[in-house]
């Protein structure tokens, strides 16, 4: 029987993945790459969808696909590529902009935590048809499931809705995905603000761990993180967000259950904990920087890659492509 499908994307936003898309996105795809057809795009569209500097996206781009490959992406099992070298995504991007209401896409949280930022009539257009042309991405590879942190669970509903919409009007054409959220890290915190989530872009540099920081600036980030008052080790998220979110980072990493890590540290206060975690990070984190650097050090054969993974790619994009220009009725070229 054919594996099932899975999809999923990261924007090239920053000069470093962080915790956050490590333990809630990138560390899934590589697990689901062992039993899933897997295609895990950088989407660089959608990273334009703010204020972007050219030499900037090309870096980034770049820097993004080499910690797929170094994070453990094997080119071999996972179809690793860029969005924008598959012409596709914009066009089933419009069709599905023609099919969606503009209240529907009105209430997107996301378009509005980020467009506060320049004010709702200064973000662009794009931003708020960010979502759709996430569905475009997910449809177009007839994916059955999309692992995501929490954020997205909103944008994966409307994906879904906008593959219904179209199944319903012009016929049966795209499967319809699943998320595949991991509850225990759907929502890595800020190390500064424990109650919001990490973020590239609104992060403070002290509140955000990056893949590819150098172990000892890793290590003062987690002793500096902000604690709850008290100094015993609980997982309680209510009232100590902080040491809650520092349990389940630890947890992940470690492979160690939360109550058995909460009965280790009991009467050691917080200093200990701190200290092991730190450890944990920058020990996850260390392999992955380096092998990012030498991947990084060979652009050619980075790009080589990443052509490799297009193309394929490309061949199941065009063949939904096709079908979706027929049902729509788009007249053919001759
Ligand atoms: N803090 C987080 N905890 C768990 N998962 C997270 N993800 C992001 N932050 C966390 C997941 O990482 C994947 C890739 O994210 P993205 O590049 O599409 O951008 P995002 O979700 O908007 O993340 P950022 O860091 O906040 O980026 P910017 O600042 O560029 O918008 C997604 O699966 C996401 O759920």
């Amino acid at each position: 029987m054919a594996r099932p499908r899975v999809l999923s994307g990261i924007q090239p936003t920053a000069d470093s993945f962080h915790l956050g898309n490590y333990l809630g996105a990138v560390r899934q795809w590589v697990t689901m790459q062992e039993t899933h057809d897997a295609f895990y795009c950088v989407v660089d569209l959608h990273a334009i969808t703010v204020p972007t500097e050219p030499d900037a996206l090309r870096r980034r781009s770049r820097v993004a696909a080499a910690q797929l490959f170094a994070a453990g992406l094997d080119p071999e099992r996972s179809t690793v590529f860029v969005q924008s070298h598959v012409r596709e995504h914009t066009e089933l991007a419009w069709v599905l902009i023609c099919l969606t209401g503009m209240g529907e896409a009105g209430r997107m949280t996301q378009f509005k935590d980020k467009s506060a930022k320049f004010g709702e009539s200064a973000a662009s257009v794009g931003l708020f048809t960010y979502p759709i042309l996430q569905a475009a991405d997910i449809l177009l590879y007839q994916a059955d499931r999309v692992p995501v942190g929490a954020d997205q669970k909103q944008h994966l509903e409307l994906t879904r809705d906008l593959g219904q919409r179209f199944n319903h009007r012009f016929g049966d054409t795209f499967r319809l995905p699943e998320p595949y959220i991991l509850k225990e890290v759907e929502k890595i915190t800020d190390l500064q603000d424990p109650t919001a989530k990490m973020s590239k872009s609104s992060s403070s540099p002290a509140g955000i761990l990056d893949v590819l920081e150098q172990p000892g600036p890793l290590r003062k980030k987690v002793m500096r993180a902000v604690t709850d008052t008290g100094s015993e080790v609980l997982f309680d998220e209510e009232n100590k967000p902080g040491i809650s979110n520092l349990l389940r980072i630890q947890s992940a990493l470690t492979g160690t259950p939360i109550p058995e890590l909460v009965a280790r540290y009991e009467g050691q206060g917080y200093g200990t904990f701190k200290k092991d975690v730190a450890e944990a990070v920058a020990e996850t984190f260390t392999p992955i920087r380096e092998r990012t650097e030498k991947l990084l050090a060979d652009e050619k054969e980075l790009d080589r890659m990443l052509a490799v993974g297009a193309g394929r790619a490309s061949a199941v994009a065009k063949e939904t492509m096709a079908q979706v220009r027929d049902k729509v009725g788009f007249l053919p070229t001759l």
